[in-house]
């Protein structure tokens, strides 16, 4: 059955109108760790990527008798070989990020249930990239990628120093990780590179932070500033980062009218011994957010929280600040289960005024399984908030459905960021 845009859709209709919606919504991925390709081979796809996630890899020392010293001393391949076996072949993929891979081979027609892994190589070895890329964003239903570029990475930096050309695909965020949290470590940097600054921060120093932030605004054009803090970031606080955030970076984001990403919540290296995998969770003190919110009304704060515990009092710091821009359910927190419960939450106490979720795709091929995932889990609970409002005394129509899930799969991120 066929309802007109304007008519209002029946009880029994909403699942699959919510559903369609949700299908053509081209969505603005608004974090991930993607690159354009004019930054080489920071930017990571295919099989052996797509296997050797961080994600997996955890679930590797899970499932198999493999250390992380012998793992981390092997190739690439091997690697990608040994968590296929484990995971894949020697166990069942339930877990989401392995039924992920399972979706993607799935995707470009690839065998799901192979014992080795040469037909999935030849499938991504014969692909170019540029129309891979397009490909890939058609299947996810993403119409750009907004990424995560840290001017003090040195692999990175210099691609942009030397002009890398842009891609209307992918949009850049000044990460600034290794400012704001990594100081000791690289001040001297930022000193090398004419920045008159001192190991202490101190007054002098912050403007020309300022300054070298500035700098990094004009050659990115950056949607956004983004630090991830961990679970025991304080605001105010008497540290090098409480200083470098206050007299640089919400001054700079000011200058240039950015929002600032914080992403709170990870215990960084819990497990040094994984790597990028060894990282935990703790609960957040949300004063911090208060704090940055009621104490910078002129500044914006997108921000997500890593801790499930942190959720609901996320929602009522939401509710307080209309500067602060709630997004994504976050790293341990995209499984469905608890997706549901805090798109669930968030619908009830914000309406319409968040950003549902952002992929933290790293590897390119993974967005086609995230968005696949984010919009199976939130098609029922959108299509329940409809039917609830219906019970209680006002049918929408398909526009009205399909103006919400543009607002929260775009309007809110754009207006949000928009510049001024
Ligand atoms: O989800 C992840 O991949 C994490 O490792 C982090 O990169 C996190 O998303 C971040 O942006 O810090
Ligand atoms: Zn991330």
């Amino acid at each position: 059955m066929t309802t007109s845009l304007d008519t209002p859709v029946a009880a029994e209709a909403l699942p699959a109108a919510v559903e369609r919606e949700l299908a053509a919504i081209q969505i603005v991925d608004i974090h991930t760790h993607l690159f354009m390709p004019s930054l080489g081979d920071l930017g990571l796809w295919g099989i052996d990527e797509l296997l050797t996630y961080h994600y997996l890899e955890a679930e590797l020392f899970r499932s198999s008798r493999i250390g992380p010293e012998e793992y981390f001393s092997w190739p690439k391949t091997r690697k990608a070989d040994a968590i296929w076996r484990a995971l894949f072949v020697e166990n069942t993929p339930v877990s989401e990020a392995a039924r992920g891979v399972v979706a993607v081979l799935r995707a470009f027609g690839l065998r799901t249930d192979s014992t080795d892994l040469g037909e999935a190589r030849d499938f991504f070895a014969a692909q170019q990239l540029d129309k891979h890329i397009d490909r890939v964003f058609a299947l996810a239903g993403i119409s750009e990628a907004v990424m995560t570029n840290d001017p003090l990475d040195p692999d990175e930096a210099p691609l942009w120093e030397r002009g890398a050309e842009r891609d209307a695909r992918f949009r850049p965020v000044l990460r600034l990780d290794r400012v704001l949290n990594k100081w000791a470590d690289h001040w001297r940097v930022l000193e090398a590179k004419g920045f008159a600054v001192d190991e202490a921060a101190s007054a002098g120093s912050l403007s020309e932070v300022r300054r070298f932030l500035s700098g990094w605004c004009e050659k990115m054009q950056p949607a956004y500033m983004a630090v991830s803090l961990p679970d025991t970031f304080r605001y105010p606080e008497d540290s090098l980062r409480g200083r470098l955030l206050e007299g640089a970076v919400l001054p700079a984001c000011r200058d240039h009218g950015l929002a600032l990403s914080v992403m709170i919540g990870p215990r960084y290296q819990v497990n040094p011994r994984l790597r990028l995998a060894g990282d935990g969770v703790g609960k957040a003190d949300l004063r911090a957010l208060e704090h940055l919110c009621a104490g910078f009304p002129e500044n914006r704060f997108l921000a997500s929280l890593l801790s499930r515990e942190n959720q609901h009092e996320f929602c009522v710091y939401s509710r307080k600040f209309a500067n602060l821009m709630p997004f994504g359910c976050w790293w341990f927190l995209n499984n469905p289960s608890i997706v549901e419960e805090i798109t669930r939450e968030r619908l009830e106490m914000l309406g319409l005024s968040f950003i549902p979720q952002h992929s933290d795709a790293r590897i390119l091929e993974q967005v086609i399984y995230k968005w696949r995932n984010t919009r199976r889990t939130i098609a029922p609970i959108l299509a329940n908030s409809y039917r609830l409002l219906a019970d209680d005394g006002r049918a929408v129509t398909v526009e009205e459905i399909r103006r919400d899930i543009a607002r929260l799969f775009r309007g809110n991120f754009e207006a949000f960021t928009a510049r001024g």
